[in-house]
């Protein structure tokens, strides 16, 4: 498709932002990115990391698309009020998605909050989800990885 992220460990080509932060994630467990497999709290990871890629970005590339009226049940996100809904709901008060810890949940779905507010698809970003990319633009290893610009 020509896209970029796409990380190539041994042979093999990992395409997709959540797929990559996964595999990460499970091939160095000893950073802590990712709760145990078969925890309650891995559910509550894969649904972080599957949100962005499946319902977030498909609802904000409709949304700019100013597509009209199209029929809810027809789109993965249902429409934008809904998805904006669950978006709020899913950002965390304090700390990280998954609680104290920071995981590959908040880089894929904070990354995502993070690009869609800062690049202005996301018009109205309530002052949970700032606090909450604001925390991750103040982690070192964000301002390692992205241009001054954005933090
Ligand atoms: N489905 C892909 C989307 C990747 C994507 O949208 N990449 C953009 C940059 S954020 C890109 O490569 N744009 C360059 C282009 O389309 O020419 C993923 O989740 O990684």
């Amino acid at each position: 498709m020509g896209k970029i992220p796409v990380l190539v460990d041994e042979g093999v080509v990992i395409t997709e932002v959540a797929a990559i932060c996964a595999y990460l994630a499970d091939k160095f467990p000893e950073k802590g990115f990712a709760p145990a497999v078969g925890s309650p709290t891995r559910g509550k990871y894969y649904r972080y990391m599957f949100v962005p890629g499946t319902t977030i970005e498909p609802m904000f590339t409709v949304k700019s698309m100013n597509v009209g009226d199209y029929p809810a049940m027809s789109a993965g996100f249902g429409d934008l009020e809904r998805c904006l809904t669950t978006i709020e709901d899913m950002t965390p008060d304090t700390d990280w998605a998954l609680g104290a810890e920071f995981t590959a949940a908040d880089i894929v779905f904070g990354g995502t909050l993070d690009f869609f507010i800062q690049t202005g698809s996301m018009e109205e970003p309530s002052d949970k989800q700032r606090a909450y990319v604001r925390r991750l633009k103040d982690r070192p290893a964000y301002q390692r990885t992205h241009d001054p610009s954005w933090y």
